[in-house]
């Protein structure tokens, strides 16, 4: 299946320095060929980051070897340990484990393809344009990267997301009979990330929660990239994560790889709470020149500090990326044997699974192969037509709670506005350590008022095949945006509820009501921001959230009433399917003259223009527009029969920034929007003063007309 990878003979090669002299030659020339590959792809490269992965190398060694559950020839099994480097630039050391370790390739669907995740051209080819060892890990682009790491401090939010996951399919599907995950995750990280804000917020969030099934490693080296720490930060990192009820270890050596052996042990062995290992270690170790120096985070050894490092490491300067045979070999007979044995022991438990459990079975299979259970949206009824109306998200709630009990690993919550999200769902526990009156196979999430972290934890949550969502005020996205982001850039089908989505906020005021946040959202590739008119619209624009299976889908829903259109009058809110479609045209027919495109709460003034301008004589068209990432993806003809080329007068109406209205209204069209932040006061009055009227959209009309 997978071609054997070329070995070259060892060398006359010494035992190398820096590990204890008790530990085996080849463990101490497989971390030396880590530190090597290393050096080497950069200087190839002519960029990246060597010095974190030369000092990491026993740390990521040791654990692979002797802890990570983990079958290479399995990359996708289900009860794998994961593995998480949040210092994504240090992803050397990734790329070279992953190619010593021999994880094998797949294809989308994660069936082999007879090649190597990772092969010795690939690290070659380091950073090049289309190589599967990209300048940061990529999920998606090489098998084996459990998740996108590069914006500082993400993994360690993914890690929370998969230890939940961990927990949550524990507690749901296993019996005392089959235990079918008992999975760690593990994550990496360095200074960085534990500066980052995010680390405190997931940090705490995991200490909350109690999951013993999740382990943090730190690279305590001492550098960043402005020099040494120093400089910017001196946390007390041992009693920061004891307050966070964390088991705290400390390795003073990132040599020691038995030390290491055995503080990965303690963290498995510690069930009750997550476990933070504190390593010492020295960036670019071996380096004459630039260990312990921030020269060694981010720029290439050269060719003559190569030299003496090898030299160090007494090794041979030549060939380059050189893997001593055995190395492969050390890894196949520990890891590889380890992880092989418990996957077939794992077998074996599901197939007794399968036999007694036949419709959970069934569910998990379902949920890996990232499908919905078959009538998972036929509890959506439909809302009639009401003048009055409801706010999206009390009706959008609705909708959540309808699918979600089709859907059993449907699971989320709130940045802790659950009552204004509307997002709770009913009668389905809460998530939480039972010290806390929660338990893990509940699905609300309460992930407390730490967006950014929630946002990372819903990527993590995904990851782990969850249908997990994170709710909070538009507004407050922007904490967030590196998650979302991720979401968009890893293809990611998470769900972004979003509430709250326009001056329409009221009394709040400005900090609260949302203005440039659509336009900034829709401006990120690959993420669907939906803002439906009324509650069939929202349940049209869940049925596509749900049923997307690689863009993730900003929900964003009002705080006030909308009317509840006239199905029999406008055109049905399946038509939001195609993200833009006509929603009403000319009464009496006839060709439109101008047509008013508009989203959410501000369709209902175009459709009371239209009626104004019929009365006018005017024939005007309105185009609902809940998504404009869907809209554009449709055929070129179906775009023009909506908004018909030869109708160049036309007006966009929403209560934010103008930003890309222009698009769809053209040079002679007008854009009723934002131009500054909003106001405290009611709704009403907020609206009326920002020129939200019916007569604005009517003027408007006859002012493109003409
Ligand atoms: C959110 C974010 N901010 C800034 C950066 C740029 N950056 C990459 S590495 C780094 C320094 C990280 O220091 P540390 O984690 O200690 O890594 P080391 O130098 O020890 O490898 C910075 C600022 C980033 N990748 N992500
Ligand atoms: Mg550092």
């Amino acid at each position: 299946m997978t071609a054997a990878p070329a070995t070259t003979a060892v060398p006359a090669i010494d035992p190398i320095a820096g590990t204890p002299a008790a530990v085996p030659l080849i463990d101490r020339l497989a971390i030396t060929t880590i530190r090597t590959l290393s050096m080497d792809a950069v200087q190839a490269a002519n960029s990246g980051h060597p010095g974190a992965p030369m000092g990491l190398a026993p740390v990521g060694y040791a654990l692979w070897k002797d802890s990570l559950n983990y079958d290479p020839a399995a990359p996708h099994w289900p009860n794998r340990d994961r593995f998480v480097l949040s210092n994504g630039h240090a992803c050397m050391l990734l790329y070279s484990l992953l190619h010593l370790a021999g994880v094998i390739d797949t294809d989308a669907a994660g069936a082999p393809t007879g090649r190597l995740a990772v092969t010795l051209d690939d690290i070659r080819n380091f950073r090049q344009v289309g190589s599967r060892c990209p300048g940061h890990p990529e999920f998606g682009v090489t098998t084996g990267i459990e998740t996108t790491t590069g914006p500082l401090g993400q993994g360690l939010g993914n890690s929370v997301g998969m230890a939940i996951a961990g927990k949550f399919l524990a507690a749901r599907y296993n019996t005392p009979a089959q235990e079918l995950f008992d999975y760690h995750v593990f994550a990496i990280c360095g200074d960085g990330c534990l500066m980052e804000g995010i680390s405190h917020e997931a940090a705490s969030a995991a200490g909350h929660m109690r999951l013993g099934n999740l382990c943090w490693i730190f690279d305590n080296n001492g550098i960043t990239i402005d020099g040494s720490t120093e400089l910017s930060c001196s946390d007390y990192v041992t009693a920061r994560f004891h307050g966070y009820g964390w088991n705290v270890q400390h390795v003073k050596d990132a040599n020691d790889v038995d030390a290491l052996a055995q503080a990965f042990a303690a963290a498995r062995a510690t069930t009750d709470r997550p476990t933070m290992i504190i390593v010492d270690s020295h960036i670019g170790w071996g380096s004459p020149e630039v260990q312990d120096k921030s020269k060694a985070h981010g720029e290439p050894l050269g060719e003559a500090e190569i030299a003496k490092t090898k030299a160090f490491y007494r090794w041979p300067l030549e060939p380059k990326f050189l893997v001593p045979s055995g190395v492969r070999e050390r890894f196949a007979e520990t890891m590889g044997a380890r992880g092989a044995a418990k996957r077939a022991a794992w077998n074996s438990t599901w197939t007794a699974y399968q036999a007694a459990h036949p419709e959970r079975a069934q569910e998990l299979q379902t949920m890996w192969r990232g499908d919905l259970p078959a009538g998972w949206d036929a509890g959506i009824a439909p809302f009639p037509a009401d003048p009055k109306g409801d706010a999206t998200r009390s009706t959008g709630g609705k909708v959540i709670n309808t699918i979600m009990e089709r859907i059993p690993w449907m699971i989320g919550g709130s940045a802790d506005l659950t009552p204004s999200n509307k997002t709770f769902l009913k009668g389905a526990g809460t998530f939480n350590a039972p010290e806390f009156g929660g338990t893990y196979d509940g699905r609300n999430m309460h992930f407390g008022i730490r967006e950014h972290a929630m946002g990372a934890m819903v990527n993590g949550m995904t990851l782990s095949g969850l249908r997990a969502f994170g709710s909070g005020f538009l507004v407050f996205t922007d904490y967030m945006r590196t998650a979302i982001r991720l979401s968009a850039f890893m293809k990611l089908p998470c769900l972004w509820v979003f509430t709250h989505d326009s001056i329409g906020v009221g009394e709040d005021g400005p900090t609260h009501q949302p203005v440039e946040q659509l336009a900034s959202l829709r401006a990120m590739p690959n993420l669907a921001v939906w803002r439906p008119c009324d509650g069939n619209e929202a349940a049209e624009a869940f049925r596509w959230a749900l049923e997307s299976r690689s863009t993730p889908t900003m929900m964003t829903l009002t705080r006030q009433n909308v009317p509840t259109l006239d199905r029999t009058r406008c055109a049905p809110a399946a038509g939001a399917q195609q993200g833009g479609y006509v929603l009403l045209d000319p009464i009496g027919g006839g060709a439109p003259e101008v047509i008013l495109i508009s989203t959410g709460s501000e369709i209902g003034l175009c459709v009371d223009a239209h009626a104004k301008l019929a009365e006018q004589g005017v024939r005007a068209r309105v185009v609902s527009m809940p998504c404009t990432l869907v809209f554009d993806r449709q055929t070129q003809a179906y775009r023009d029969s909506v908004l018909l080329p030869a109708v160049r007068a036309r007006v966009a109406v929403e209560m934010g920034s103008a930003s890309g209205w222009g698009d769809y209204v053209g040079l002679d069209g007008q854009v009723i929007a934002m131009r500054s932040f909003g106001e405290s006061g009611p709704a009403p009055q907020v609206i009326k003063h920002f020129g939200f009227t019916v007569d604005a959209v009517v003027s408007a009309a006859l002012a493109v007309r003409k």
